[in-house]
C-alpha cells in the first residue's frame, strides 16, 4: 500500500493533491485511505484502494493495458490477498490462541502451512509463464508485486520456508532493489504499525 502511494506520487508522510496519507479506519483492520474531502468516508480494502490510486493517478500504470493481462495480475494479487492473508491475519491468530486455546507451536504451524502452500500457488502462476518478467507481470512493478512484497516480509518474520518458491523470491528481490519498495518497507517507515 505504501509503495502504491509512493509510486503514484503521494508520500505516506505528506499529502499531495488528490490523495491524503493513509490512516487507521475506525474498525479493526488496516489500511484505510483518507480522501481530501473531509466529508468522504475513508477508502478501505487494500486492493480497492490500489485500484482507486490506479484510476486517479494512472501514470505509471499498476495494471497492464490488455484485459487478459489485468485478469492475470488481479488473480495473482487475489491469490495472496484473499487466499493467504485472511488465514494469517492477527485477529485469526488471536482467535486460535485465545478462544480455541491452540498452542503457540500449533498456531505457528497453521501460519506457516497457509503461507507456504499459498505461495506455492503463486509460484506456479509465475514460474515459466511468458508474461512473467523481472516482476510478476513484465519488467515494471505493478499491483501484484505490491501485494507480494508485504507477504514475504510476513513470511520471513514467521520463519516460513521460502526455498520452494524461487520465482517468487527472485521477484521479491527485484522489487526490493527498486527505490520505491526500499523506501516504503516497514523499517523505513517510522509510522508503520
Ligand atoms: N482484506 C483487507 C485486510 C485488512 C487487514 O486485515 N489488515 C491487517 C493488517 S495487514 C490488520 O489490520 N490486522 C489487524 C487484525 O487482524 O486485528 C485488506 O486487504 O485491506
Amino acid at each position: 500500500m505504501r509503495w502504491a502511494l509512493w509510486i503514484c506520487g503521494t508520500s505516506t508522510q505528506s499529502a499531495r493533491p488528490g490523495v491524503s496519507p493513509w490512516q487507521k479506519r475506525p474498525v479493526a483492520a488496516l489500511p484505510a485511505l483518507a480522501l481530501d474531502d473531509p466529508a468522504a468516508a475513508p477508502l478501505t480494502q487494500s486492493l480497492a484502494i490500489i485500484e482507486y490510486l490506479e484510476e486517479t493517478h494512472p501514470e505509471p500504470p499498476l495494471l497492464p493495458k490488455d484485459a487478459a493481462g489485468r485478469a492475470r495480475v488481479r488473480a495473482i494479487a487475489l491469490d495472496i490477498a484473499c487466499e493467504i492473508h485472511p488465514l494469517d491475519n492477527l485477529r485469526v491468530l488471536r482467535y486460535l490462541q485465545g478462544e480455541l486455546k491452540v498452542a503457540d507451536d500449533d498456531k505457528n504451524r497453521w501460519y506457516r502451512h497457509w503461507v507456504e502452500t499459498g505461495l506455492d500457488v503463486v509460484e506456479r502462476q509465475l514460474a515459466g509463464h511468458a508474461a512473467t518478467g523481472r516482476f510478476c507481470h513484465g519488467d515494471t512493478p505493478g499491483l501484484a508485486d505490491c501485494v507480494l512484497v508485504p507477504q514475504i516480509f510476513n513470511a520471513r518474520r514467521m520463519d516460513c520456508r521460502l526455498d520452494h518458491v524461487p520465482t517468487v523470491m527472485r521477484i521479491f528481490e527485484a522489487c526490493m532493489a527498486e527505490p520505491a519498495f526500499a523506501s516504503t518497507q516497514p523499517s523505513a517507515c517510522p509510522d508503520a504499525t
